[in-house]
C-alpha cells in the first residue's frame, strides 16, 4: 500500500533502535577489533567521541590506522588546573601527545585507541567532567564570555550557562552504564525497563534532527560569537543587574557549495526573556526543533533553516505556544564590542588574568617550545582557575599582581610565545584541525595557516596595517568550524589545495562575508591577501574596518582596487 510518510535520514533509523544511545556499543567494546561498526559510529558521538584515521597513513598500504577523537563538555570553558591537567596526562598516556582547545571552549583529545576508550572517558569523569552532548543531535557545549571578573553580570551569565548546560543535557543512563561500569555492567530497573526509557522527557527516543549550539553573551563584548549559534542569549544588564535576555536564533555556519540549499545563516533577533523564563523559553526552542525540524535529510536539518523557512514571526508564535505565554520583543540593545581576553585583565578583585593566545588551539612539545610543559609548570605553580576562550586560548584566572612576572617567566623558560609577542594577524586568526584527523577535511588548515600568516606578516607591517585588527579564519572545508563566513578574512577549503577566499565580514561576527575569489591555489593565497589589505589601505575611509571596507565597495571594485593598488 502506498504511503506518504517522509523517508527518514538513515541517522534517525539508528538513533530510534539503539534504546537511548546504547546501540551495541557494549558488545564492541569487548571485542579486540580496533574500530567500531558503522552504526555505533554515530551513536558514539552522542557519547563525545568520533572515529577517526590518520589520514596521513592512507595509501600506505596496510588499511587505515583508527583511533578515537574525544571531545570534553566544559560549560563556558571553566575548569580547574587539576582538570586541565589529567587532560594532559591523558594526551600524553592515551592520546597522540597533542591536544587541541576548540572553537566552543572545549578541549579535544586525538589518538585515543579504542582499546583505551573506556579508560580514557571514566578518567575524564573521574575529574568531574564529561564527555556526554559534547557531540551527536543534542545540545553541545554551551558557551558564555569566559571573562573572569567580580562582576555580578558576568557571574550570572556564566551560572545561567551552566544551569542551561544541566537543563538540556540527556538524561539516558547508557553513558553511565557503557563508560562507568566494570565488566558485568550496571543493571536496569526492576521489571527489565531501562530507567532512561522514562527520563528522556525533553529529547525523546530519536534526540534532535541535528546538533544544536547555544551561548550567552553581551552587547559590549561579544566574543563567543552569539549569531552563529542555534540559539544566542544576549545579555541586557543595567548598573549591575541582569534584567534579561534578547534571544536570537536560528544561526549556523556549515554549507555545502554543490547544493545550493545550504548555506551559512546568521541568527535573527527572536524576543526578550527574564531570568525567571530564559531557561523554560531555550527548552521551548529545541522542542520546536525536536518537533519540527527536517528529519529527511540532514543537510538542511539544522534549526537555522526552520527559521529561515517559517520566517521569524511563525517560528517565534511556535515557540510562545510551547512555552505557554506571549513573549516580550528585543529590547534594542545589540552587540557592539568584542573582546578577545588575551593579555594581563583587571579582574576587579585584586586578582589579574592571562590570557594566553594559543595558535590555532594545539599543545604540543617538540623542540623548539614545551607549551605543554610549560602549561604544566604554571598550573602546578599557582593552581590557578582555567577559562578557555571562543577563539581556541585559554586564560589563566586568579594570580595576585606579584606573581605575574613569575607566570610569564616560566612560560618563558619554555620557549612559550607570550601573547604580547604575536603580530594582531596572528593573534586574531583562528584555523580549524582539518589534516590529519578529520574525515571531512578536503584541505589543510591548521598546518597551513601559521605559513600563511608567516607571509603575510612582513607586508602587512609594510603597508602600516601592523595594528589593525581583523579576523582571519581557515578552515580545511565548507563546515565552518572556525566560523569562518562572518570573518573579515576567510581562506576555505573547496578542493585538493584550492580555497575559496571570503571578505567582508566583521570583528564583531554580525555580517556575513562574500566570495572574493574562488579556488585559489594554496601557493597564492598570501598574495590575493596582501592584494585586498593594499586596497583597504589605499581607499579606506576613516574609522573603517577591512571588513566593512569589503562590504561597502562589493567584490567587483574590490577586484579592481586590488588590481591598481601598489603592492609592499
Ligand atoms: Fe565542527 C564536524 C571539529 C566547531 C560546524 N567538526 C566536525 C568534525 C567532528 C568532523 C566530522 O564530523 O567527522 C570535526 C572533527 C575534526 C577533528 O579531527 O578533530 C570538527 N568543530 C570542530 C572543532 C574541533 C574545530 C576546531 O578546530 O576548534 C570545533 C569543536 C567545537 C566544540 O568544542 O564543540 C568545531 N563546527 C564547529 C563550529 C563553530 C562553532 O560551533 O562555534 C561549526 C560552525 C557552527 C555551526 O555549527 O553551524 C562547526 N562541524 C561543523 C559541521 C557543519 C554543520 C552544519 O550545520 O552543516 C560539521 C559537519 C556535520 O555536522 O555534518 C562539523
Ligand atoms: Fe573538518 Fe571541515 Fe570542520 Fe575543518 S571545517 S574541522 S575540515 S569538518
Amino acid at each position: 500500500m502506498a504511503t506518504d510518510a517522509p523517508k527518514l535520514s538513515p541517522v534517525e533509523s539508528i538513533k530510534q533502535a539503539s534504546e537511548h544511545l546504547r546501540g551495541t556499543i557494549g558488545q564492541e567494546l569487548q571485542d579486540p577489533v580496533d574500530h567500531f561498526d558503522k552504526d555505533n559510529i554515530q551513536l558514539l558521538k552522542f557519547h563525545g567521541t568520533y572515529q577517526q584515521d590518520d589520514r596521513d597513513s592512507r595509501g600506505g598500504g596496510s588499511g587505515k590506522t583508527y583511533s578515537m577523537m574525544l571531545r570534553c563538555r566544559i560549560p563556558g570553558g571553566i575548569l580547574s588546573s587539576d582538570q586541565f591537567i589529567a587532560h594532559l596526562d591523558l594526551c600524553d598516556t592515551l592520546g597522540n601527545a597533542t591536544m587541541k582547545l576548540t572553537t566552543r571552549q572545549t578541549i579535544q583529545l586525538h589518538g585515543i585507541l579504542k582499546s583505551d576508550l573506556k579508560a580514557t572517558i571514566a578518567r575524564i569523569n573521574q575529574i568531574g567532567l564529561s564527555t556526554l552532548a559534547a557531540c551527536g543531535d543534542v545540545n553541545r557545549n554551551v558557551m558564555c564570555c569566559p571573562a573572569k571578573r567580580n562582576d555580578p553580570v558576568r557571574k550570572q551569565m556564566q551560572q545561567l550557562c551552566y544551569d542551561i548546560a544541566i537543563a538540556l543535557a540527556p538524561q539516558t543512563k547508557a553513558y553511565h552504564e557503557l563508560w562507568m561500569t566494570d565488566e558485568s555492567g550496571e543493571k536496569t530497573l526492576v521489571g527489565g525497563a531501562r530507567e532512561s526509557d522514562v527520563v528522556e522527557p525533553l529529547y525523546g527516543a530519536t534526540y534532535l534532527p541535528r546538533k544544536f549550539k547555544m551561548a550567552v553573551g553581551l552587547p559590549e563584548d561579544n566574543c563567543v560569537d552569539l549569531y552563529t549559534n542555534d540559539i544566542g542569549l544576549l545579555t541586557i544588564h543595567r548598573d549591575g543587574e541582569v534584567l534579561g535576555y534578547n534571544v536570537i536564533v536560528g544561526g549556523g555556519m556549515g554549507t555545502t557549495p554543490s547544493a545550493q540549499k545550504t548555506h551559512p545563516l546568521l541568527a535573527q533577533r527572536m524576543a526578550f526573556v527574564t531570568p525567571d523564563q530564559v531557561i523554560d523559553v531555550c527548552k521551548a526552542i529545541l522542542m520546536v526543533q525536536r518537533d519540527h525540524g527536517n528529519r529527511e535529510d540532514r543537510k538542511v536539518a539544522r534549526m537555522k533553516y526552520l527559521v529561515e523557512n517559517w520566517g521569524i514571526e511563525k517560528f517565534r508564535s511556535m515557540v510562545e505556544e510551547y512555552y505557554g505565554s506571549p513573549l516580550a520583543d528585543c529590547t534594542p540593545d545589540d552587540v557592539h564590542g568584542f573582546d578577545d581576553h588575551i593579555g594581563w585583565q583587571d579582574q576587579g578583585d585584586g586578582l589579574w588574568s592571562y590570557g594566553l593566545n594559543v595558535e590555532n588551539g594545539r599543545l604540543y612539545d617538540n623542540d623548539q617550545r614545551q607549551l605543554k610543559a610549560g602549561l604544566r609548570a604554571v598550573c602546578a605553580r599557582f593552581n590557578s582557575e582555567i577559562r578557555l576562550t571562543s577563539h581556541q586560548s585559554m586564560i589563566f584566572c586568579d594570580i595576585r599582581p606579584e606573581d605575574r612576572d613569575e607566570l610569564l617567566q616560566i612560560l618563558r623558560d619554555h620557549q612559550v610565545p607570550l601573547s604580547e609577542d604575536f603580530s594582531e594577524i596572528r593573534r586574531w586568526s583562528m584555523a580549524c584541525v582539518a589534516l590529519p584527523t578529520c574525515g571531512l577535511a578536503i584541505t589543510e588548515s591548521e598546518r597551513a595557516l601559521p605559513g600563511i600568516i608567516d607571509d603575510l606578516e612582513g607586508p602587512i607591517a609594510k603597508l602600516g596595517l601592523q595594528r589593525d585588527q581583523f579576523t582571519l579564519r581557515m578552515t580545511g572545508c565548507p563546515n565552518g568550524c572556525a566560523r569562518p563566513y562572518n570573518s573579515d578574512l576567510a581562506i576555505v577549503g573547496k578542493a585538493k589545495g584550492k580555497y575559496t577566499l571570503f571578505v567582508g565580514g566583521a570583528l564583531l561576527g554580525n555580517r556575513l562575508n562574500y566570495i572574493y575569489k574562488d579556488l585559489v591555489p594554496h601557493e597564492t593565497i598570501a598574495q590575493e591577501i596582501i592584494g585586498v589589505l593594499a586596497a583597504y589601505k589605499a581607499n579606506r575611509v576613516d574609522g573603517e574596518t577591512l571588513g566593512g571596507f569589503c562590504d561597502r565597495v562589493g567584490r567587483d571594485q574590490l577586484e579592481a582596487l586590488a588590481d591598481a593598488a601598489p603592492k609592499p
